[in-house]
């Protein structure tokens, strides 16, 4: 196999341990084949000029890391504006908060188009290109038309939305074709890929040549699920840690005499926040036991607060976990601690195993890597239950969770009595079956299934 190449919107030294998910994953992969990882710096250049940026190239081990900064024009299209405004809102079924400017599109295409450009430059003739994510839909289009013939795979890591959803869209169409350039699209989930079909089939009626094969504008495409997962060995030797074993010990003292309930995401519309919150309400209400007893710690990361939905929904949380801690807080005891901070990925784990519950109850989730995180912390012998929303990818494996409709608050604040009252040997039941399946898809084989499909895709 030739050099492996990951294109992304962000890029990571593998080295570091702190970079956690996707950069585990695919760090390992180009350590072993030596590798290079291109993408966006993190830098914007207030003077820089639109559709311009600065390359830079640096050794990191095995790996060759190549990075480009962007102008304030193009971040603020490309990023905020058509990634952040359209992509997301959109492919999480969130039409009402799509910004549907026309300047963005012109931004997206103009950077992919530029990145498109550098990253040519750096390229062998046997490279095997794995681009990342809704940011580069078009990449492998404007790579296609410099002359660049190498394999090139694409993986979505958000949801798919059905057709109807997609053609909201004004460029939808454009964008699906740009998915033809590759020569493997993978997504999440089964449902993801139905999803595809059903709209290259209505949309653009394209040749349904088997279950993962279609064609279209001249070109045949494999398009497959593949699920992914986390790095189960790396989050039990955090588990084990001393930064991780000192956070649990903390909370378990802090909260000797209450059931923590626990939620931990970056802050997003799409993660279910205030239905949450509604749905705990609902469960201090309608069973007064949990009172003085259960406490709900949100911990929700900052981010993308330069868009607009973000703000508000920050505000709306804020003044929701205000009501419920007026309403039924005790002198003695908070309903609710909501946090808007990062929590270091060493004490995570130790934060998982002091909860008794978790609660990861998305609106839309493409997959969800912190149901899978929260399964692979727990203790076997005295594990935590997890409450999970049907509408996260997670739950077409996770099957053995407590599977709920987050928009349905009556059923969600049930779900979760339901998971406070459960017996010791159901939970270890549940967490035994759910553990084998993070184990047996973690993100080894998650990476391993695309690099092979990939590779026996016709170049
Ligand atoms: P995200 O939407 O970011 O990822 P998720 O899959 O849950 O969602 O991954 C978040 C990661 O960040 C986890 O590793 C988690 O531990 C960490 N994290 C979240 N909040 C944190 C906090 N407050 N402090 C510390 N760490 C925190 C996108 C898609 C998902 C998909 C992933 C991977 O939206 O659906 O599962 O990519 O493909």
């Amino acid at each position: 196999m030739g050099r492996l190449v990951v294109v992304s919107n962000r890029v990571a030294d593998p080295r570091k341990p702190a970079s956690g998910g996707l950069a585990v994953a695919v760090g390992q992969a180009l350590e072993a084949s030596g590798g290079l990882w291109f993408g966006w710096s993190g830098k914007v250049v207030d003077n820089g000029t639109p559709g311009e940026g600065d390359l830079h190239l640096h050794q990191a081990g095995k790996v060759q890391l190549a990075t480009v900064d962007l102008s304030r024009d193009d971040h603020h299209s490309y990023y905020l504006g058509y990634s952040n405004g359209v992509l997301w809102p959109v492919f999480h079924y969130r039409v009402d908060l799509a910004d549907f400017d026309a300047g963005f599109i012109g931004g997206y295409r103009r950077v992919n188009q530029m990145l498109a450009q550098k990253l040519a430059s750096l390229l062998r003739p046997d490279d095997i290109l794995w681009v990342h994510d809704y940011h580069l839909i078009p990449m492998a289009a404007a790579l296609r038309a410099m002359g660049c013939q190498q394999r090139i795979g694409f993986f979505l890591h958000i949801p798919l939305p059905p057709p109807l959803i997609l053609a909201t869209i004004p460029h939808h169409e454009w964008l699906v074709r740009s998915l033809f350039a590759y020569d493997l699209v993978g997504f999440q989930t089964k449902a993801d890929v139905a999803h595809f079909s059903s709209y290259v089939g209505t949309e653009i009626s394209a040749d349904v040549l088997g279950e993962h094969e279609f064609r279209a504008y001249g070109k045949t495409l494999q398009v497959q699920a593949f699920p992914i997962g986390i790095d189960v060995d790396e989050l039990a030797a955090l588990a084990a840690g001393p930064e991780s074993q000192a956070m649990e010990e903390q909370m378990r003292t802090e909260y000797s005499r209450r059931r923590v309930l626990l939620g931990v995401e970056r802050m997003d519309y799409s993660k279910g926040l205030p239905q949450r919150f509604k749905a705990f309400r609902l469960l201090l209400q309608n069973y007064p036991e949990n009172l003085g007893r259960a406490t709900l710690i949100q911990i929700a990361a900052p981010s993308r607060e330069a868009v607009d939905a973000y703000a508000t929904l920050r505000q709306e949380l804020e003044s929701l976990s205000g009501a419920i801690n007026s309403e039924f807080g005790q002198l003695d005891w908070m309903p609710m601690r909501s946090i808007h901070r990062n929590v270091a990925r060493k004490r995570l784990p130790g934060l998982y195993r002091a909860a008794a519950v978790a609660l990861v109850t998305p609106l839309r989730d493409g997959m969800n890597l912190v149901a899978k995180e929260f399964v692979a912390a727990q203790d076997p012998e005295d594990p935590g239950v997890l409450v999970l929303s049907r509408f996260a990818g997670a739950a077409e494996q996770m099957h053995e969770a407590l599977l709920v409709n987050p928009y349905d608050t009556a059923q969600t604040a049930e779900t979760i009595q339901l998971a406070l009252q459960m017996p010791l040997a159901e939970r270890q039941r549940r967490h035994q079956a759910l553990l084998r399946g993070v184990r047996e898809e973690d993100v080894h084989w998650w990476r391993q299934q695309f690099l092979h499909a990939l590779a026996a895709t016709q170049p």
